[in-house]
């Protein structure tokens, strides 16, 4: 039997197969992708072959189709364990907030990068835009001038007040849609104010700390009425990057890409070399500093909390 994991706890999936039936299944044997170690061989999105287990309800995993893509980060703890967030994604939603929590750029940065990387199209969404005052708004204004420049689209919406969700809802139509950012930014609420019926679980972000309370603690894939799937995904706090060698951190920056033809030196990694078009072109101001900033902390492969 075939059919596409929709939930993963790490020891248990549950799997839908094409006529909509779930089946409870584990996993049997190794499965390992191009040598990555992840805490989770098995992701959301992915296609995989099965069997009942006799005289149970129950079923085995015993193969996964080959993924046309995935996304996955490393832990920022020592561990440095890696997790496939969800594998054979059409758009990935980044979902930011300004305040309650607070996304860095840094975070921001990340995250695109490795969609990049994957070749996932990504769009930023902009939540709790009712609660932003004019400090706020004009700063994501900002943020959005930056983004859009490079070529990503964004959009202001507000889960809880259903603004600009006909909008969200028509970019993920027929297209598998992950939702991802940090904790409490408002990924399940906006899962829920476009398919009402799911009903998914979500919590305040605390005062105190301005942290979501990781209320969705596993990914999971729910079917659209108007056709499609939405991936909902545990909160994440930091966004290593995974396995990219210095020399290609700078393609997955788009507008860095667009000026690396034009160093001096074919190897450059525009950080200190003379003649950088790159560099250059931060002074000119054609690439945003921050950009800039972040990209070299991520050549350094410096943790930062708030990757
Ligand atoms: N004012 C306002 N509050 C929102 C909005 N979207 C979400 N919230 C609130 O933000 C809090 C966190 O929302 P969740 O949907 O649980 O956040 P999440 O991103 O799913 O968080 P995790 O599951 O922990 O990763 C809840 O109290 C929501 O009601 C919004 O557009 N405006
Ligand atoms: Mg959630
Ligand atoms: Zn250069």
């Amino acid at each position: 039997m075939q059919g596409v994991v929709i939930k993963s706890t790490g020891s248990w999936y549950k799997v839908r197969d094409s006529k909509g039936h779930i089946y409870e299944c584990r996993i049997k044997g190794k499965f390992r992708i191009k040598g990555i170690k992840s805490t989770n061989p098995v992701a959301v999105g992915d296609v995989v072959d099965f069997e009942m287990e006799e005289k149970t309800e129950r079923a085995v995993i015993y193969a996964i189709h080959e993924r046309k893509n995935y996304i996955v980060r490393k832990s920022v703890n020592l561990s440095k364990q890696t997790h496939i967030i969800a594998a054979n994604i059409d758009l990935a939603f980044l979902v930011v907030t300004l305040e309650n929590p607070k996304t860095h750029t840094a975070f921001i940065d990340r995250f695109l990068a490795s969609a990049e990387a994957y070749r996932i199209p990504c769009i930023i969404l902009f939540n709790k835009i009712d609660l932003y005052d004019e400090i706020l708004l004009a700063e994501k204004d900002y943020l959005k001038s930056i983004y859009e420049e490079i070529g990503y689209s964004c959009l202001d919406v507000s889960a809880t007040e259903a603004y600009n969700i006909d909008k969200v809802k028509a970019f993920m139509k027929d297209k598998t849609t992950l939702f991802s950012g940090h904790s409490g930014v408002g990924k399940s609420t906006l899962v829920n104010a476009i398919e009402p019926n799911l009903n998914i679980k979500t919590m305040p972000v605390s005062e105190s700390h301005n942290q979501g309370a990781h209320t969705t603690t596993f990914a999971e894939m729910h079917p659209l009425h108007f056709g499609g799937y939405i991936i909902d995904t545990p909160g994440i706090k930091g966004f290593g990057v995974v396995d990219f060698s210095k020399e290609e951190i700078g393609d997955y920056f788009p507008e860095i890409f667009k000026y690396k033809g034009e160093c001096k030196f074919n190897n450059c990694l525009h950080s200190n070399e003379p003649h950088c078009a790159v560099i250059q072109a931060v002074e000119n101001g054609e690439i945003s500093e921050s950009r800039y900033y972040n990209y070299l902390q991520m050549l350094e492969g410096e943790d930062s909390p708030y990757r």
